[in-house]
């Protein structure tokens, strides 16, 4: 029979599943005598959209390990398993029931790094009566009130300008008063494809094989979820802190040299090529984004790694991400319903199956099935492009990220996508929308060989779909699009196309359109 109390708690600090650090701000004053630790494993949050099992096995994995670490800490931990008889299922309920159980003065939390899951959390302290602290989350390293500051006293907010300011107050790469090396910004040494040869061999991320806790994680995922997307078979995430750190020490030494001149390029079977796999661990706040940046500053520092890479990697870093999360707290809630394009359609059904004859599509969202994982270029330009090109509602894309991607957390997934790939906020995360045709997908990569159908033609039967859509989406928003200067030159080319050829893109795009909406799985 379960308990009806447990020893009362002073203070009962809640850990949701992307909080696994001890350090983190809730932690602070804690009392290993007087004071308890929550964590909940709810359906609720692995149903509110149908996920992918290894991002469900990741979590629980991650979650049951930082509970041993704490408890090895001696620290009291009531921790809800999914498959606890006494689970009931969600925040507000599990909340009500630890609250009942264990009769704290307060509940104290990290901030969440979800809007819909601080209102819940917000909602039910209330209902239960009782005082609720939240605390800034000091994993980031711009809290939120600086990048307010920083926003409000701007008429444009652009990464890059942000980025600079970061460097500046952090000391990061930063040589007398300037950029290491005389420049901020080395985007041009890194757009490099691999060429006719291919990447040759390039050492995979390190693999973590499974413990007990792991394997029990697969098999309650096993066991709730059978129908959800997604494969189990080659789960191999780090999911403890030491397991992050030999991550970032195997990324350091063996991929950061080139992670710059590669960084958006594309290959068949290579899922990863010179990328981190590190945002896993740092989403789940195993790592911390500044152990991340010292390393690779280190190896620039020792001549292991040479500039163009390592500044690569801290403007991904202390750039980007942490200019996404400032844009997301600073934006909703009202910037999930933004939809400056008006697109409408449902998410197509292949985008869970890779069920389609195209092939980058096809390679990219297999290797999401196998790895719940795409690199930045698979995410903005293949699958995110397709989705804005044929005209899919923004939010429902940012819904199959969250349904299909590890890494995917409300504050990253949605700016990103709502913002970067769908144009969804009309110009808030990037300055335009990243259109383009199956020609950048060919200079890129070398899915286009394997493929049925031909980048370059817009018309026809082996037209290739993101050709098509293209410049059915340049003519579609022509007038929208038109004032931004960075659009000039991709609209000076439509121009050029006469309207018998512009009615027959427009012919082949309603057909693609009506094809491929017809079916979703949301
Ligand atoms: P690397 O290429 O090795 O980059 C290093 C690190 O930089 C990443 O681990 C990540 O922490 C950070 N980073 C790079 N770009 C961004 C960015 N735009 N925003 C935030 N962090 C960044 N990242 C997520 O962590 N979760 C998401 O849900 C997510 N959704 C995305 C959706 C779209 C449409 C796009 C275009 C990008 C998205 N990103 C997201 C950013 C980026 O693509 C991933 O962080 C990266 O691909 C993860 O692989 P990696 O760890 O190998 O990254
Ligand atoms: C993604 C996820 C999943 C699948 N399961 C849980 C869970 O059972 N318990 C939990 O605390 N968090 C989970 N998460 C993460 C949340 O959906 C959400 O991203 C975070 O609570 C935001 O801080
Ligand atoms: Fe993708 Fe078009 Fe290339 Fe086929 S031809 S791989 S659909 S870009």
């Amino acid at each position: 029979m379960a308990k009806r109390y447990e020893k009362k708690a002073r203070h009962l600090v809640v850990v949701l599943g992307d909080q696994l650090n001890d350090e983190a701000s809730a932690f602070d004053g804690f009392d290993q005598k007087s004071d308890a630790v929550l964590m909940m494993e709810v359906a609720e949050e692995a149903t509110y959209v149908p996920q992918h099992r290894m991002r469900l096995a990741l979590f629980f994995s991650a979650m049951r390990h930082f509970r041993h670490e704490l408890e090895t800490k001696g620290r009291r931990v009531h921790y809800a398993e999914l498959e606890d008889q006494h689970n009931r299922g969600n925040f507000a309920d599990e909340l009500q029931r630890w609250a009942h159980k264990t009769r704290p003065e307060k509940l104290i939390i990290t901030k969440p790094g979800d809007y819909r899951v601080e209102q819940k959390i917000c909602k039910a302290a209330k209902s239960l009566d009782c005082k609720l602290e939240v605390r800034a989350d000091r994993h980031f390293l711009c809290d939120l009130e600086e990048f307010r500051t920083y926003a409000e006293a701007r008429k444009s907010l652009l990464l890059e300008g942000f980025y600079r300011q970061m460097r500046r107050s952090r000391g990061i790469l930063i040589t007398g008063n300037g950029p290491a090396g005389g420049q901020w910004n080395y985007d041009k040494d890194n757009r490099k494809g691999f060429g006719p040869d291919g990447p040759g061999h390039i050492k995979a991320p390190r693999s973590f094989s499974h413990d007990d806790v792991t394997s029990a994680a697969i098999d309650t995922v096993t066991r709730c979820f059978p129908d959800n997307p997604g494969r189990l078979d080659f789960f191999d995430y780090p999911v403890t802190r030491d397991q992050a750190h030999a991550a970032l020490r195997d990324f350091i030494e063996n991929r950061l040299a080139r992670f710059g001149t590669y960084q958006d390029a594309m290959a068949t079977g290579h899922p990863y090529l010179y990328h981190s796999r590190l945002s896993c661990v740092l989403n789940l706040h195993l790592l911390d984004p500044r152990d991340a940046i010292d390393a690779a500053v280190d190896a620039y520092e020792e001549g292991a790694a040479p500039l163009n890479s390592v500044e690569g990697f801290v403007r991904q870093i202390l750039g980007w991400r942490e200019f996404i999360r400032g844009i997301y707290w600073l934006k909703m809630p009202r910037y999930a319903e933004l939809n400056a394009l008006n697109a409408d359609l449902p998410m197509p059904a292949f985008m869970w199956t890779g069920e389609t004859e195209m092939n980058c599509v096809r390679q990219s969202v297999g290797q999401l099935i196998d790895h719940a994982y795409a690199h930045h270029i698979q995410r903005l330009m293949v699958l995110g492009l397709f989705a804005m090109l044929l005209g899919v509602r923004p939010y429902d894309v940012h819904r199959w990220h969250m349904s299909m991607y590890a890494d995917a957390i409300d504050w990253v997934s949605l700016p990103n996508v709502l913002g970067m790939s769908q144009y969804g906020d009309g110009g808030i995360v990037g300055s335009k929308p990243y259109a383009a045709s199956g020609s950048y997908i060919n200079r890129m990569g070398d899915y286009c060989d394997g493929c049925r159908y031909n980048s370059k033609a817009a018309i026809g039967d082996d037209a290739c779909p993101f050709t098509t859509l293209y410049w059915d989406f340049l003519s579609r928003h022509r007038q929208q699009i038109r004032s931004n200067r960075r659009m000039g030159f991709q609209l000076r080319n439509l121009d050029r196309k006469d309207d018998t050829e512009i009615r027959a893109i427009g012919k082949r795009a309603d057909k693609l359109r009506a094809d491929m909406s017809a079916r979703s799985y949301l």
